[in-house]
């Protein structure tokens, strides 16, 4: 029985599972559905989240959403395959799992307003305030973060679950200055998490992780 894997594109909460999949060295189906297709709103895959969102995954018959549980569930149900998501010592695992969980209260928010005012923007002007208060948000938070990447990853001198909570959001940053020259979102991004996130990009399963449509 193979683990499906349901996931989105660039979504922060699928890629910092599947790095999570990647890690664990677990075998997985992977399954990359189109919000644009209307494909979240099917029957189908309400059944299986009924809040429409990915990632979700399937394993036997057991069906799991929201990002978390979903890693700690590859945690528990996978002691044995690759490596452990979390640091060895209790309380460098206290602080990467808070981490993880600030980067997902406080630094999603406001990247999420980033990527909808630059990447996912149609049409009318840019909310120009909004955007300046986001900046702000990020800058204060990863500031804040920097601090705790003393040892090459988050708490710990091996990669983990917190990296790959905190890493989609940064790339989406880079992403960001990709697509819309000149705003230089990468200065917001505090040297060792530059660093830092040139370590994670070195990892060997990186590649297979990079969202399909970044690619082109
Ligand atoms: N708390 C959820 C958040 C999941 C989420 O917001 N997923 C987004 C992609 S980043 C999604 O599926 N959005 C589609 C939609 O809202 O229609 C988790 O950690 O899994």
């Amino acid at each position: 029985m193979t683990l499906i894997f349901h996931t989105l594109s660039g979504s922060p909460f699928g890629w910092k599972v599947q790095l999570a999949l990647e890690h664990k060295q677990i075998a997985y189906d992977l399954k990359v559905l189109s919000a644009e297709a209307g494909e979240l709103k099917s029957t189908e895959f309400l059944a299986l989240n009924p809040h429409g969102k990915l990632p979700v995954i399937v394993y036997d018959s057991f069906v799991l959403y929201e990002s978390e549980p979903i890693v700690e569930y590859l945690e528990d149900n996978y002691p044995n395959s690759g490596s452990s998501l979390w640091p060895q010592d209790i309380k460098h695992r206290a602080v990467a799992r808070r981490i993880a969980k600030e980067a997902e209260s406080y630094v999603y928010s406001p990247v999420r307003v980033l990527v909808t005012q630059w990447l996912n923007h149609r049409e009318g002007p840019l909310d120009l305030e909004t955007i300046n208060h986001a900046k702000h948000a990020i800058a204060k938070e990863l500031d804040w973060l920097e601090g705790f990447f003393l040892n090459g990853f988050v708490a710990s001198t091996f990669p983990g679950a917190a990296d790959y909570a905190l890493y989609p959001l940064i790339a989406l940053l880079k992403r960001i200055d990709i697509k819309r020259s000149g705003q230089n979102l990468s200065a917001l991004i505090p040297a060792k998490l530059q660093s830092w996130s040139h370590r994670v990009e070195e990892l060997p399963y990186f590649a297979k992780t990079y969202p399909s449509h970044w690619k082109a």
